[in-house]
């Protein structure tokens, strides 16, 4: 039986991972396709019709036959359908979502670059490797700085969107050589994220090949 939702996805990619996580966390069995961005699947006419803009992750609600793409307007998607993460209050929604645009402004784009280019998939100018390194550790105090101010998630008391969402980026910080460790706030943070009901850990919640549920 097909189940619900269907992840279209890859195994190594953080985005994939914080849907999947979203998924798993919210205890919702998911189809998973394997998208082989080595073969340019993620560029070919049908699955342009699932994401237009030719990247994984997406998403299908097979309920309602809606795609969905864009990792933190999914969160927020399975937020609203399944009622969870999406914060208790109106507060707790508003910074959330601050949160969700701060890290697509300022926290992701240096993880993931480092991230590409330490394992040889991208390749930069040592001036702007130098560059995205200074924008990883500012990111990473801006964080440090908010759980040292004595908060234990991002919006509200209790995990959100915004908690998982950067929580994927943190999570693969040290496969780019970054040492999370120098932000012991972030440390614990990320340890209640991985406390949580259901959580399985981005080395293998995805797998590498599609399933069904
Ligand atoms: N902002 C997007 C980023 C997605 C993204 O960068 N996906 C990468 C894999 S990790 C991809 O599909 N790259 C291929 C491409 O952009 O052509 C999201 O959060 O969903």
């Amino acid at each position: 039986m097909t189940a619900r939702y269907t992840l279209y996805g890859l195994f190594a990619s953080a985005p994939s991972y914080k849907v999947g996580l979203m998924l798993t966390l919210c205890d919702e069995a998911f189809d998973y396709v394997h998208v082989n961005l080595r073969e340019g699947a993620h560029k070919k006419p049908d699955y342009l019709k699932i994401n237009r803009f030719g990247q994984v992750p997406a998403l299908v609600d097979n309920s309602n036959g809606k795609t969905l793409c864009q990792s933190g307007a999914i969160l927020e998607y399975l937020a609203d359908k399944t009622g969870k993460f999406g914060g208790a209050s109106l507060d707790d929604r508003l910074r959330a979502r601050e949160w969700l645009f701060w890290g697509w402004d300022k926290f992701d784009a240096p993880v993931y670059r480092l991230r590409s280019w330490k394992l040889g998939f991208r390749s930069f100018e040592p001036a702007v490797v130098e560059l995205y390194q200074a924008e990883r550790k500012a990111a990473f105090d801006t964080l440090e700085a908010y759980f040292v101010s004595g908060h234990d998630f991002l919006a509200g008391d209790h995990a959100t969107i915004a908690d998982i969402d950067l929580y994927g980026v943190a999570a693969v910080a040290h496969q780019g050589d970054y040492d999370v460790s120098a932000h012991p706030h972030v440390v614990a943070w990320m340890k209640r994220i991985e406390a949580l009901p259901h959580f399985k850990p981005q080395a293998t919640l995805l797998p590498q090949e599609s399933r069904t549920a």
